[in-house]
């Protein structure tokens, strides 16, 4: 392409080759940086890189560029380097000057060049690298094409000198180099976080299949290098999303395809699970709030789906057609569109608007996954073997709901037999200890200060709601006893006015399984009653570790620190006898009350869910209770602080 090619005229609006003019564009940008880049938090910051970049990947996009390298410099800059063809270094005849410098000077230019293909800019980014440009201290930029290497540096958006050649290079090398070094007059910190932009980096290069991304942090004493390259795209996307999880079928179902001006790609897999993880990119920028694209995939293969199962009788007539919910069970999906002009609505602007993407999507799923189960009937099999599952469980779930709805209203209240419930009836003063163990419980009922504190005892391993289908869930008598005993039914039932204690103790052993146990007791209650949490009724208690004994004397230490405290301060000799608690079953009742049930003498921790990281909370819990034991090891030892002292 020529430079007489590039669309310059809108360019020019506010161009008009006075320079004046583009000063007072990019000074604009200075004054109100957030109306262009959302923020002048870390969010802001990392978006000058994916501005950047975004350049780089719609390079690759137009099949002339396979390798992006940035680095987060010692010196706090950043390097975005790519292979491409460099941007154009020819004058622009209308700006009187080179096109390079129009991208970097001129605010809007950038997503103007280039013409034909999709760019991934669009929604919330897409500003342009005149607004990096703009925010930045200083840029630097280089160019390799044709047997040279051209230079220009900006300062605060200011060019510092013409465009110049400063080396020659070998005639078949070409790219682009840009460095800048963000505002510290505009950032709150310049700080970059790795590992922020090391997920975005991934997500791009899946969603722009054969792309190499590398990616370097040279600012610590050992740099730390990334390299993301997948020759399967999305397809390789689907398989990394689904790496904790078991695929109920090995291929993962692949549809690609054009209509209407909207390129369309999906890629999904089921696997044994009952949560759907789906994923919606419109130009490479992921749509939490779904929209056209998401609508358009959910409809055709629900559609295409039941039209499988009637064709070869895998439901009878006489039943009801499988719902979109019960097909997407233990689905994981990637729906990513690339569209011309992408409307944004919603909220927060990240729903895909443009209703072509769902015909779009619709056709195209609808066409190729049917022939994709034609080829391969034992996959239909599985996945619609499950979807009848998921079809039963949910009406059996739905009748078990009712069942306790029904009961908690006719009945009053018929609390579970296990319960040693205590006399005082104002919620306020009670509180509730849920016990591992019948023999623990026993101890804690005989301890107890029966007036305010009731026992719940629970036998071994209460179940793992991440894992159990919801009738499953209903049907369990641990479940079913803690739910009556709260008394705040759950779900959209809950009502914390019926709460029927203050304070819900969770009393488990110092040890792994203790804290395996209490996790899967705040993942029950973080999934059906997150109020109680939220409203700081949850604790855990927190036993002792050790007793030492000395001239008839008893200590109780709660850390290892605490105990080495201890026998520096009785002096350490053959007459102290220490005793390692193992469990709280080693304990005599008088012991469990001293040390930890004695509101006096106890230490409680109230669990928290901070709402900001409400995501990263969820994300916890589908880590910490998936199959995976790994990531789960390092939650726990991670968080041996809050769960105390965990035998290791
Ligand atoms: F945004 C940016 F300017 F800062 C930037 C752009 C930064 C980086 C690291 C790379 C790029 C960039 C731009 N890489 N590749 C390109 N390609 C073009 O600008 C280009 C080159 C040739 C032609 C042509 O039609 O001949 C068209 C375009 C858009």
């Amino acid at each position: 392409m020529s430079i007489e090619e590039l669309h310059v005229d809108e360019v020019n609006e506010e161009y008009g080759g006075d320079s004046i003019q583009i000063l007072k564009g990019l000074e604009a940008v200075r004054k109100r940086p957030g109306m262009y880049i959302g923020s002048t938090s870390l969010r802001g910051l990392h978006h000058l890189v994916y501005e950047i970049v975004d350049n780089s990947v719609d390079e690759a996009l137009a099949g002339t560029c396979d390798h992006i390298e940035v680095t987060l410099n010692k010196d706090g800059s950043v390097t975005v380097a790519d292979n491409g063809r460099g941007i154009p270094v020819g004058i622009n005849h209308q700006a009187g000057i080179p096109a390079v410098e129009v991208v970097f000077t001129v605010l809007h230019a950038g997503g103007k060049f280039g013409g034909g293909g999709y760019k991934v800019s669009g929604g919330l980014h897409g500003v342009g690298a005149s607004v990096v440009n703009a925010l930045s201290e200083w840029l630097e930029v280089f160019i390799y094409h044709e047997g040279h290497i051209y230079q220009q540096r900006y300062e605060r958006g200011q060019t510092m000198y013409p465009l110049k050649i400063v080396g020659d290079c070998e005639k078949e090398r070409h790219g682009t180099t840009v460095t800048f070094f963000p505002d510290r007059e505009i950032f709150e910190s310049i700080e970059f976080d790795y590992d922020v932009l090391k997920q975005r980096f991934r997500e791009m290069a899946f969603l722009t299949r054969g792309l190499r991304i590398t990616f370097t942090d040279d600012r610590p004493e050992t740099p730390k290098v990334k390299s993301f390259h997948y020759e399967g795209g999305i397809v390789e996307f689907v398989q990394y999303q689904n790496r904790s999880s078991t695929p109920i079928y090995d291929k993962v179902i692949y549809c690609e395809g054009t209509r209407n001006g909207v390129y369309v790609e999906v890629a999904m897999q089921h696997n044994d699970g009952f949560k759907e993880t789906s994923y919606g990119f419109v130009n490479n920028i992921v749509t939490p709030e779904g929209g056209m694209h998401v609508e358009g995939f959910r409809a055709a293969i629900t559609k295409t789906f039941n039209d499988y199962a009637r064709a070869n009788k895998l439901i009878r007539d006489s039943e009801p057609n499988l719902s979109g919910e019960d097909i997407r069970e233990g689905l994981t999906s990637i729906i990513s569109v690339k569209i011309e002009d992408p409307q944004f609505e919603g909220q927060t602007k990240q729903k895909l608007g443009n209703s072509e993407a769902r015909g779009a999507v619709n056709a195209i799923v609808s066409e190729q996954l049917k022939i994709f189960l034609e080829q391969n009937p034992a996959v239909g099999k599985a996945v619609i073997n499950k979807s009848v599952l998921a079809q039963r469980a949910r009406e059996a779930a739905r009748k078990a709901r009712e069942m306790t709805r029904r009961k908690t209203a006719l009945d009053g209240m018929s609390l579970p037999g296990k319960l040693a419930d205590c006399t005082d009836k104002d919620p306020k003063n009670c509180e509730i200890f849920i016990v591992e163990g019948d023999s623990a419980g026993g101890s804690a009922k005989s301890a107890r200060s029966r007036k305010t504190q009731a026992i719940l005892p629970l036998r071994g391993k209460i179940l793992n709601v991440e894992k159990a289908r919801l009738d499953r869930i209903y049907g369990n008598a641990e479940i079913k006893a803690m739910i009556t005993a709260f008394g705040t039914g759950i779900h959209e039932d809950f009502d914390i006015s019926k709460l029927r204690y203050d304070k819900i103790i969770i009393m488990t052993d110092a040890d792994v399984d203790g804290a395996h146990i209490a996790t899967l007791m705040l993942t029950f209650l973080y999934r059906f009653m997150p109020e109680l949490i939220r409203q700081g009724h949850v604790y855990l208690a927190q036993p002792p570790l050790y007793k030492v004994e000395r001239n008839r004397k008893v200590y109780y230490a709660y850390s290892d620190a605490e105990l080495e405290k201890i026998m520096q301060e009785i002096g350490r000799d053959a007459q102290n006898k220490v005793q390692r608690y193992k469990g709280l079953g080693e304990m005599d009742a008088s012991q469990l009350w001293e040390t930890t049930m004695d509101p006096e003498n106890r230490i409680l921790k109230r669990v928290n869910i901070d709402d900001d990281a409400a995501s990263e909370v969820d994300l916890t819990f589908t880590t910490l209770m998936g199959d995976k034991v790994e990531p789960r090891r390092e939650f726990i030892e991670e968080n041996a602080k809050y769960v105390r002292n965990l035998d290791v």
